[in-house]
């Protein structure tokens, strides 16, 4: 039994707007979780920092990401929805964390090393202690569970590690193990133009990803041309490892279906990839047109967003800072 009252954190980069990949692998499972959960969904604007941004650019992801939220069914009222840079807890937590966690741990965190490619001595800290910050917003909130994409794994690994390093230094069983929550057949969407890449949203082609805001005939469109090969739908598993693309196809088809794998697989096997696209495409369309109509309806409205992001620091500040106030009593600060 742990000590520890369950609560769920995850977060969102306002970093452009949001596609298929963060809609299957997190955001559809915040709301599942929010039927059994206290919740905590957060718009990680410092997080998007980490690389460029443009100022306006960024304020206009930021609402875009709330009203993506809401659109797909996180209940705002009932749970915590919030943008990071509102409530000071994140960074001051995260401070201590840069003094616990280790380099050789960051060292290994393959996003960073991704990320910076060749030009890893000219991008800034705040990419390298990402996964620190990380840390400090799940465990600001002591959350015990994680909602993630499979991309997050590794990062969710340094958070347990850091949890742990900051209990034995100080001798205290403060910190829960977050544990990630990677579930579903989609928790690596992956390119829609080659399928070793996951979908994502600083991909140049914008025919890489369905976003929560193409309009039908754009998806439609995306689909048709996603990359496949002249032969027929392979009959197993085994055969698909060696095809990505098409496994992207029947991954996402499965996680829009609410079908198995399997039963997806037994349906198109031996068939051309013109029927398994179109069938896509229209289970895309169905899933993703009412999202659509209500972030549109929701950004018309920007004076209710702004209010539910300031009700929801309130609420999010309130757990977090009592926590922060005992973390500096631990380290002593206090
Ligand atoms: N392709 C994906 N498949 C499944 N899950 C994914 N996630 C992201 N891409 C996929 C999950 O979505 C959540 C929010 O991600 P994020 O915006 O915080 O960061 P990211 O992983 O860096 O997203 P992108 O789209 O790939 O952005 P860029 O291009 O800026 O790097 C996370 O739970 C993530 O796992």
């Amino acid at each position: 039994m742990t000590k520890f009252q369950e609560r769920v954190f995850s977060g969102v980069q306002p970093t452009g707007t949001l596609h298929l990949g963060n809609y299957l692998g997190a955001i559809k499972n915040f709301v599942e979780l929010q039927n059994k959960y206290n919740c905590v969904y957060c718009v990680v604007d410092q997080h998007a920092i980490t690389v460029d941004q443009d100022p306006k650019e960024l304020r206009s992801n930021i609402l875009e990401v709330l009203a993506s939220f809401i659109a797909a069914g996180v209940d705002y009222k009932k749970q915590i929805i919030f943008q990071q840079s509102s409530v000071p807890a994140h960074s001051q937590l995260a401070w201590v964390f840069n003094c616990v966690s280790r380099i050789g741990w960051l060292n290994r965190m393959t996003q960073f090393k991704d990320k910076a490619g060749k030009n890893k001595e000219n991008v800034s800290v705040g990419l390298m202690v990402y996964p620190n910050l990380m840390a400090a917003d799940i465990l600001a909130y002591l959350a015990t569970h994680v909602p993630v994409g499979d991309d997050q794994k590794q990062h969710l690994e340094l958070s347990r590690d850091i949890a742990q390093k900051f209990n034995n230094d100080f001798g205290v069983e403060f910190f829960p193990q977050p544990e990630p929550l990677i579930y579903g057949s989609a928790t690596r969407v992956m390119s829609l133009r080659d399928g070793s890449k996951k979908m994502s949203k600083s991909d140049p082609s914008d025919f890489s990803r369905i976003l929560l805001t193409d309009d039908d005939d754009t998806i439609t469109a995306k689909i048709k041309k996603a990359k496949s090969d002249s032969e027929l739908i392979p009959g197993s598993k085994e055969e698909l490892q060696s095809k990505p693309e098409c496994l992207n196809l029947i991954n996402i088809l499965s996680a829009t279906t609410n079908q198995s794998v399997d039963q997806v697989l037994s349906h198109y096997a031996g068939k051309e990839y013109s029927s398994l696209k179109k069938d896509l495409a229209d289970s895309l369309v169905q899933v993703i047109s009412p999202i659509r109509g209500e972030i549109n309806n929701l950004l018309n409205n920007q004076d209710e967003l702004n209010v539910i992001l300031a009700e929801g620091t309130e609420k999010a500040a309130a757990i977090a800072n009592p926590i922060i106030e005992e973390v500096y009593k631990i380290v002593g600060f206090k």
